[in-house]
């Protein structure tokens, strides 16, 4: 019975994390399928759900022969790009994006999102802005009704030598307790790709209702770099839901 208890809760814990993959695999090949045409340039994400975009694109490139330009998010994005043989540009040659797919930490019903949880956040924030669609691929339980509701963090990329101040600030002027993000070795801070840091904001509740006031606010504190805050700027998203449908949003 001991025995057959513990499978049972093996089985338990892993069944999520399965469905959870396989989630985030639908929604990301489908909006490659959706979004990809030939000849466009294409700004790819970070984090784990754009994994299996790319793998998706490298195929499709490799069958029908597409040329397609990719532009990256970050460290991570470039090495995606480059060990899946695709062609690799950068926003100096091509400051119009077609297309940016991407993933995030949470999504509101005006798709709105929280990201940044994953360490990228800025090089994110720049390519988005330069896409003329920016999409969301996700699994199921990054959607929710609105921002906070689930992912209880705020991260905010700051300049290392502002980030005591800037805690400061904002702890008092909105309260919330923000946590300077530590490398997984927890030796010292997490480096951005831009050599800054990341404060995460956390807080009982929600922290505002106005994200976009409050995010204006945010970004005028000197050393604030950037925020995971994306207020107003996907057009689109893609869910991965449980039972191997793909929820589409726009
Ligand atoms: C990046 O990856 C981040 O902005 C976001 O935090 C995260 C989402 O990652 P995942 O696809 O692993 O959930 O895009």
């Amino acid at each position: 019975k001991y025995t057959f208890n513990l499978i049972r809760l093996f089985s338990q814990v892993n069944q999520p994390k399965m469905s959870l993959e396989s989630a985030k695999r639908i929604a990301a090949e489908r909006a490659i399928d959706n979004h990809v045409k030939d000849n466009i340039v294409l700004g790819i994400g970070s984090g784990s759900t754009i994994v299996y975009g790319v793998q998706r694109l490298a195929e499709r490139v490799r069958n029908e022969n597409l040329n397609i330009i990719c532009i990256p998010t970050s460290f991570q994005a470039k090495h995606l790009i480059l060990d899946n043989g695709l062609t690799l540009g950068e926003l100096d040659k091509n400051p119009v994006l077609d297309v940016a797919i991407d993933g995030a930490d949470e999504c509101d019903i005006e798709l709105n999102c929280i990201k940044g949880g994953g360490g990228c956040l800025l090089q994110e924030k720049i390519v988005a802005s330069c896409a003329k669609n920016l999409i969301i691929v996700a699994d199921h339980t990054k959607n929710s009704q609105y921002l906070t509701e689930r992912y209880k963090k705020i991260p905010i990329e700051v300049s290392p030598i502002a980030y005591v101040p800037i805690k400061t600030r904002i702890e008092s002027l909105f309260g919330g307790d923000l946590k300077l993000r530590m490398g997984v070795a927890k030796a010292g801070p997490c480096v951005t790709d831009n050599g800054n840091f990341i404060l995460d904001w956390f807080f009982e509740g929600s922290p505002t209702t106005d994200f976009d006031g409050i995010n204006r606010e945010i970004m005028m504190i000197p050393g604030v770099v950037d925020t995971g805050l994306f207020i107003g700027m996907a057009r689109k998203a893609y869910y991965g839901m449980a039972d191997g449908s793909v929820l589409e949003k726009e």
